[in-house]
């Protein structure tokens, strides 16, 4: 392949020059879409933490995280852990998705550890465009009383994170599912993210 004064002289290249052209090409789009993933993600996480005030995010490798129904038979194992919720990835493939069966609802809980003045809880959901998620949200210092924060639903009109005020101490947080509007999968729970802030402090 040859820059003439009309530009790339596309007859000069053979099999060979054509397809490192097209494995470059196909490089050049993964780079660009990965970059456009990360500066949409950072900008997404600014813009939660500035609708909040004065808050702090909690660093994810202080936060255990389980839930009691995170992987099925139709999804096969190793799916869709519940640390995918705090892995920085918004994508719908970094997911964990909670099926209700039988009336037992599915819930992912975050356990900070210790007792923690919790400013807000930030959640995107999948294909959190295109359905309403219902779910609440309760805390806990013991894994046994809880105290009910929330209890509703997505607003259904983004991928995005949205904001729940929590600003009371505590050491875990759970989310319990109730299913959402999709005509078929209306049972499931699926969370891309979660961002957890205390009060206070500058990171
Ligand atoms: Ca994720």
């Amino acid at each position: 392949m040859k820059l003439s004064n009309q530009g790339w002289n596309i007859s000069t290249l053979n099999e060979n020059n054509v397809a490192i052209f097209r494995v470059k090409l196909k490089l050049m789009k993964i780079f660009k879409l990965r970059l456009i993933n990360a500066i949409t993600f950072s900008i997404l996480t600014s813009l939660c933490s500035i609708a909040s005030g004065q808050k702090s995010k909690i660093n994810t490798d202080d936060i255990l995280v389980k839930a009691n129904i995170w992987e099925t038979k139709e999804h096969g194992a190793g799916d869709f852990f519940p640390k995918l919720t705090i892995d920085n990835d918004i994508s719908g493939k970094s997911s964990w998705r909670g099926e209700r069966i039988d009336g037992i609802k599915p819930w992912i809980q975050y356990d900070l550890k210790s007792p923690i003045e919790i400013s807000q809880i930030c959640i995107a959901f999948y294909n959190g465009d295109q359905r309403n998620y219902y779910f609440d949200i309760s805390i806990s210092d013991d894994e046994k009383n809880w105290n009910s924060i929330f209890n509703g639903k997505s607003k259904g009109v983004s991928l995005d994170y949205e904001n729940f005020d929590i600003n009371k101490k505590a050491r875990y947080i759970r989310v319990t599912g109730n299913g959402n509007t999709h005509e078929i999968y209306f049972n499931w729970t699926n969370i891309t993210e979660v961002l957890l802030y205390k009060i206070g402090g500058s990171k």
